[in-house]
């Protein structure tokens, strides 16, 4: 069989669903064929094969190429000024009820070109490349009114030709209360779902559609609302859920059949048993939950008890998690929840692909997904959890194309 290449002398951890753990292979071998895998095992196993190129990995790891699945990084500004009152004091809610927090970037955001946003986003997603990053969700909501939304998930859109990674966008009109409808929430979401989604979806803009269901920003009623209208669209659904308190988001997200609730730091065990029930999976982000200093920790027993499938994301966002390291989060993931190595490369990669609906495409390394792979200089998976800032990516290769300029192979 003819493929365009191979790489050989590798340790694999699969992620395919039928094996055991992170699904290693010691012996391992991966061929691609326009951008495909059209093999991912054993070396002793592979059939007769006639690479135009081989690359020898000299006993490195390969991994599916990291999924970054819960994002926000496309706005304009920063919030350091209000990292400063928070260290003086402030509470998180209290910079928001007073005008602060979400909607100080909505303004820094609506008064940026598109063009800026992409000048703005490039350096954050730069860094999660640099990490093995190979798909990176983005999330509107900064924009609040049709037009700077679309410009948010237009500039998310570009990033995915600028640069070598597949871009998964989400319609966060629901993120915020905007300054001109403070006091008519209801009026707001009105405007969501009768004028901003209809318009976004049939531009094509948005792959899926979130809300944040919260004391700060929307009622579950409003949520609900919300997840009608896009359900009506034919569109997945997504939820920042029960991340401040425990509104039920959980399992309203499970009643929708969305693809995943976020946060759940307060989510209770019926909100979990509903996840389970309904496939909807837990995307945990402890890079806000370190930088607001959370102290009640996601229900990760009741997660693992029923089998609800778990994801790790950075949340990067410019006001609760300006994080742009994966890797950092898979070391947050353990020590601050305890996830265990396996469960921490698998929230990266196989349940991140679920948390987008696209395991048919990506988060494992099997014949007929794309060709995506992260190759680390490690000597054991763990490693990719345990160092704190330090970056082993030897390699990356997306859609079967290496990437040159990042990874130590290419310095
Ligand atoms: N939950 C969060 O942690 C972020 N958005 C959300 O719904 C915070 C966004 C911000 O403060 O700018
Ligand atoms: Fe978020």
């Amino acid at each position: 069989m003819k493929v365009d290449r191979v790489w050989h002398g590798c340790r694999l951890a699969t992620l395919a669903p039928m094996r055991e753990g992170i699904g290693t292979v010691t012996d391992g071998l991966v061929a691609e064929v326009g951008g495909r895998i059209v093999y991912a095992g054993s070396a002793a196993e592979v059939p007769a094969l006639e690479p135009a190129e081989r690359i020898d990995c000299e006993g490195r790891w390969i991994t599916p190429g990291l999924i970054d699945c819960h994002t926000h990084l496309v706005y304009g500004g920063d919030r350091a000024r209000e990292f400063e009152q928070r260290l003086a004091g402030a509470t998180y809610e209290e910079i928001a009820w007073g005008g602060g927090g979400i909607v100080s970037t909505v303004a820094a955001t609506r008064a940026a070109s598109e063009d800026d946003l992409v000048a703005a986003a490039l350096p954050r997603l730069g860094a999660l490349l640099a990490e093995g990053v190979t798909t990176v969700e983005v999330k509107s909501g900064y924009g609040l009114e049709l037009e700077a939304e679309r410009r948010q998930l237009r500039a998310a859109r570009r990033l995915g030709t600028q640069r070598p990674v597949a871009i998964r966008t989400t319609f966060l009109g629901a993120h915020a209360i905007p300054p001109e409808w403070r006091g008519d929430a209801d009026g707001y979401i009105e405007a969501v779902c009768q004028t901003m989604l209809p318009a976004l979806a049939a531009e094509g803009l948005a792959d899926a559609v979130d809300a944040f269901c919260e004391g700060i920003a929307f009622s579950p009623e409003q949520t609900a609302r919300v997840f009608e209208a896009a359900a009506g669209l034919g569109l997945p659904l997504r939820l920042h859920a029960d991340q401040l308190s425990n509104l039920h988001g959980a399992a309203l997200a499970a009643r929708f059949r969305a693809l995943t609730a976020d946060h759940i730091e307060y989510a209770d065990e019926a909100g979990v048993a509903a996840m389970a029930a309904a496939g909807t999976v837990a995307v945990l982000l402890p890079g806000a939950f370190y930088f607001i200093r959370e102290t009640q920790a996601p229900p990760v027993a009741a997660l693992r008890a029923h089998g609800v499938p778990i994801a790790l994301a950075t949340d990067s966002n410019p006001g609760t998690s300006p994080l742009t390291s994966l890797l950092l989060t898979l070391n947050m993931g353990a020590t601050l929840f305890r996830l265990t190595v396996d469960e921490c490369i698998a929230a990266v990669s196989r349940e991140a692909a679920r948390a987008l609906g696209q395991f048919h495409e990506i988060g494992s390394l099997e014949a007929g997904k794309r060709c995506d792979l992260a190759i680390w200089d490690i000597e054991r998976p763990a490693e990719l959890v345990y160092r704190m800032g330090f970056n082993p990516l030897h390699a990356r290769v997306h859609a079967g194309v290496p990437t040159p300029g990042i990874g130590r192979g290419w310095a």
